[in-house]
């Protein structure tokens, strides 16, 4: 392994007992402990187990620093409340860095810096950084252990939030720990810092975090670097850093794909049986959609997935999608038994963290959109709240982390390490106007037009403005690890290595389409799975569709609408392609284009100029 970070071990390194003596035969992981205690100086080294004495101690020390509320266990078992820091609530896409050795391979959507650098500023920062707190191991895999050739992951962290989200969100501790000595498995390093060291005799605060915040990734390396956040996706580094931004490169070397994706199984009154993942940025339902309960009757969902999708070509030709994560980590407000009744039945079981929401009274959460809401309650900046307050009494971005065996949903197909056969692949956005409810694509190079293309209003999930409209590629531009036109020619070189006949559709979604007046054009949630069954039927080619312009949309006929309330003239607005409306999207996409330059596969623009022609520019 290549992660030379800060000097080499020497006998001085008196951190820990533990780490001088390592409850590990391998060679590797033992040996990066040692570098990284010897950098970082924690007081104490803990190897995680991921056993429930260890979730219980851990769970414990949070709630007697002040970091967890422990909810009452009438409510919800054996969960907790953590409030973050109000200045640490999201990812950080500004402070993300893609450390390529090339700038060119970070490509025109990433921030980039020389690597050596990176890692001489990082070493600087980490140097003594874990003072006076312990430092924990926590070997994890993403997706199975029983993989033919299983993801390992090993992240050192000072944050016990951190461990503890980590049991919920990835397969860890020691069975994972064993499997890697007996294989002398390589594993990604993912360090991670909250960068707050404690002076002797300093007291700790409840969410220790710095303002200074790095997420760096190191594609050649496949190791990543995280420091000064403790929140979500820049501390729990299985998730995004790893599952996204580093298999994505991993994905373009060995011919997979690693996506933003939720994966969900359709099985119809006839007991036909299709899957189906679906690409949507941060906080636009993608776990509101992947635990779906179906309006239109004898459909059925089941989930294996809310937020990532590693795909691989199977013997049969097909795409095969695993999830490679334990949980779900939803965006809390706005779930409800309306719009997601299996999210709340799941988080209902217990076991899980909510970060950012208001505490009630009588010890459970509560956030906008539950349903019962509390006279009073505490709100997630610890402040009373009541409903006049003028105050949100969550975060727009709070968050359930929850164990994905207690969906009472869930899919029996998600613990085949083999995955499933997906017969579509949905691309959303979140768009006021121009997107149509629903397009199917021509072909994959047309589908992956609209993947690149694909755009949305910016949402809470990151820091920066909400609602402005921007280009996010197959709901990717965070977590594209490498230039993204070369990861544009990775998706049109899929559809030319293999049988398009067997390959997924490819289909254009947008829920959030509105009227004049500003009301969504389309009720969304549950009947959106008149959509997925006009998706289905396309697939077996029994709906009808118009072709347009921009691709083939449902005649209004062909869709399901029985029993929903909703005029003609709203569901032609829904399905309308304005042409106009198209035109003016040209210029945006085209300069969108522009940005990357020669590494642009020609097929886009030869797609752009398709559809210019059909729109009689
Ligand atoms: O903060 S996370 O990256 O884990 C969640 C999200 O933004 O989708
Ligand atoms: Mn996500």
């Amino acid at each position: 392994m290549t992660t030379d970070i800060g000097s080499t071990p020497t006998e001085s390194a008196q951190t820990s007992s533990a780490s001088s003596n390592p409850p590990t035969t391998h060679e590797g992981i033992r040996s990066w402990v040692e570098q990284v205690a010897e950098l970082t100086q924690p007081d104490r080294v803990h190897w995680c187990t991921g056993d429930d004495a260890e979730w219980e101690q851990l769970t414990q020390q949070l709630v007697d620093s002040g970091t967890f509320t422990r909810l009452n266990p009438e409510k919800k078992p054996n969960s907790f409340l953590a409030q973050s820091d109000p200045t640490d609530v999201a990812r950080v896409e500004d402070r993300t860095f893609i450390c390529s050795v090339d700038e060119r391979d970070a490509g025109p959507t990433n921030n980039w810096m020389d690597p050596g650098e990176m890692k001489a500023l990082m070493t600087e920062l980490y140097r003594g950084c874990m003072r006076g707190r312990t430092m924990y191991v926590v070997p994890f895999v993403m997706g199975h252990l029983e993989a033919e050739k299983p993801m390992f992951g090993v992240e050192i962290t000072d944050s016990a939030y951190v461990v503890v989200s980590m049991r919920v969100m990835a397969r860890m501790g020691s069975s994972v720990l064993r499997r890697m000595e007996e294989t002398d498995a390589g594993f990604v390093p993912a360090l991670h810092s909250v960068g707050m060291p404690l002076e002797p005799g300093q007291a700790d605060v409840s969410w220790p975090c710095n303002d200074t915040k790095y997420i760096v990734q190191f594609p050649e390396e496949r190791a990543i670097w995280s420091y000064g956040s403790g929140y979500g996706g820049n501390a729990l580094l299985g998730k995004k850093c790893y599952a996204l931004r580093i298999a994505s490169v991993m994905a373009r070397d060995e011919g997979w794909l690693a996506e933003h994706m939720l994966i969900l199984k359709l099985t119809s009154p006839q007991g036909v049986v299709k899957y189906v993942a679906a690409a949507f940025p941060s906080a636009c339902g993608k776990t509101n959609l992947a635990m779906l309960a179906p309006t239109v009757p004898g459909w059925k969902v089941e989930t294996l997935g809310d937020d990532i999708a590693w795909m691989r070509i199977g013997d049969d030709g097909r795409l095969y999608a695993v999830n490679p994560e334990f949980g779900f980590f939803g965006v809390a407000p706005g779930t409800n038994q309306d719009t997601n009744p299996n999210a709340m039945k799941t988080i209902d079981i217990g076991n899980s963290v909510f970060t950012n929401v208001a505490l009630t009274d009588d010890g459970d959460i509560w956030w906008e959109g539950l349903e019962n809401e509390p006279a009073h309650a505490r709100s997630w900046k610890g402040d009373d709240w009541t409903p006049d307050s003028d105050e949100l009494s969550s975060h727009p971005n709070s968050r359930y982390c929850t164990p994905i065996k207690q969906c009472p949903i869930l899919a029996p197909e998600y613990d085949d390490p083999k995955g499933v056969p997906i017969d579509a692949i949905l691309f959303g956005g979140r768009r006021k106007t121009t997107i149509p409810l629903v397009t199917e694509a021509r072909d994959w190079a047309h589908g992956t037009f609209m993947g690149a293309t694909l755009s949305s209003e910016t949402t809470a999930a990151a820091t920066g403005a909400v609602g402005v409209v921007r280009r996010d590629p197959m709901a990717m531009l965070p977590f594209i690890g490498y230039n993204a036109g070369d990861y544009f020619n990775h998706w049109i070189k899929m559809g030319k290595e293999h049988d398009a006949a067997k390959l997924p559709r490819i289909f254009y979604v947008n829920w959030f389409r509105r009227d004049e007046d500003g009301g969504f054009l389309w009720p969304g949630f549950g009947e959106n799975s008149r959509v997925l069954k006009w998706v289905v039927e396309r697939i077996d080619g029994q709906a009808e569709a118009t072709e347009t312009p921009v691709g083939h949309v449902p005649t209004p006929a062909s869709l399901d609408t029985e029993g929903l309330d909703m005029t003609d003239e709203q569901l032609e607005a829904a399905l309308r392609v304005d042409v106009e409306e198209w035109k003016a999207e040209i210029p945006q996409i085209t300069e969108w284009f522009e940005k990357f330059g020669d590494d642009l596969p020609t097929v886009l623009w030869t797609e752009l100029d398709g559809l210019k022609a059909r729109l009689g520019d």
